[in-house]
């Protein structure tokens, strides 16, 4: 039997972060990928590698998901970059067309090419529309401290308490992700479960490797965890084994002329 993993979330063309990462992900653990592509980022390395940000046109979102929720009895699926508040209007109603058994959202903030009214229009529409529909959410330190209303998150108890209030937002389980910002020599991630009260939160440590930002962790983790939840683990299975997943791709890590190296999915 096949199982099925589906993505809806940006190509980036370099391949390190976005669409291309997840695919990766999911037919390295084994899940049959099935995407549809949001918006188009490609970093300009004329202008220090930053963000150009194209849009999808909304109903060619919404063409793409009937097409792969009619082809496929999909129940599980990753939201990656959205980028715009109309591309969130119609996921969200893609979304809610069908019963999900997982929605895992990544819930990527801001792209560095919108501009900023923008970005916080699209901010404010993901936390309205799509974070109350996710079953696991995985936000990274900077998507934490904004969702959470935290200034700073710096201890293993400020991790926890921006996940009881991204939880309050709505998903049922929240992934707090250190990362190589939050001190000490450990990426530090939480696993809060709303319906306990994070009386069942875990702290999952791995040894940092390095100090340096890899493209494509954040994406890789959710896609990891929602091919684990494809294949039929359940939600602190799917996270254990997509952290162990990442750290790997982020040893195995491949670098080329950009200022950043890429996790390598392929290399474990
Ligand atoms: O890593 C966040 C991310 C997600 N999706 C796309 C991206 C990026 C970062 O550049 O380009 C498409």
């Amino acid at each position: 039997m096949v199982d099925f993993a589906y993505v809806i979330a940006g190509s980036e063309a370099t391949g390190g972060a976005g669409l291309q990462a997840d695919l990766r992900t999911f037919q390295q653990l084994g899940a049959y990928g099935v995407g549809t592509v949001t918006c188009i980022v490609s970093f300009d390395p004329k202008a220090g590698w930053s963000h150009r940000f194209v849009p999808v046109e909304a109903q060619v979102v919404a063409d793409q998901i009937e097409a792969a929720t009619s082809a496929y009895d999909l129940h599980t699926v990753k939201i990656g970059m959205l980028g715009t508040p109309a591309t969130i209007d119609v996921v969200a109603e893609g979304l809610r067309g069908q019963q999900w058994r997982h929605i895992v959202v990544d819930p990527v903030l801001i792209c560095k090419g919108q501009e900023p009214g923008a970005a916080l229009d699209t901010d404010t529409a993901l936390r309205r529309e799509i974070l109350p529909l996710a079953t696991v959410t995985t936000p990274n330190l900077f998507e934490a401290r904004t969702l959470s209303g935290m200034d700073e998150i710096t201890t293993v108890d400020d991790l926890i308490e921006a996940a009881r209030r991204i939880a309050d937002l709505g998903p049922r389980h929240v992934v707090v992700k250190g990362g190589v910002e939050f001190p000490g020599s450990d990426a530090v991630d939480v696993l809060f479960d709303r319906d306990s009260d994070g009386r069942n939160a875990q702290v999952l440590r791995a040894a940092k490797v390095g100090e340096a930002r890899v493209a494509g962790a954040g994406c890789t983790l959710a896609a990891a965890i929602t091919a684990e939840l494809a294949k039929g683990a359940d939600v602190p299975e799917a996270v254990l084994r997509a952290k162990e997943f990442t750290t790997a791709g982020i040893v195995a890590r491949v670098g080329g002329n950009a200022p950043f190296d890429a996790v390598w999915q392929g290399g474990q």
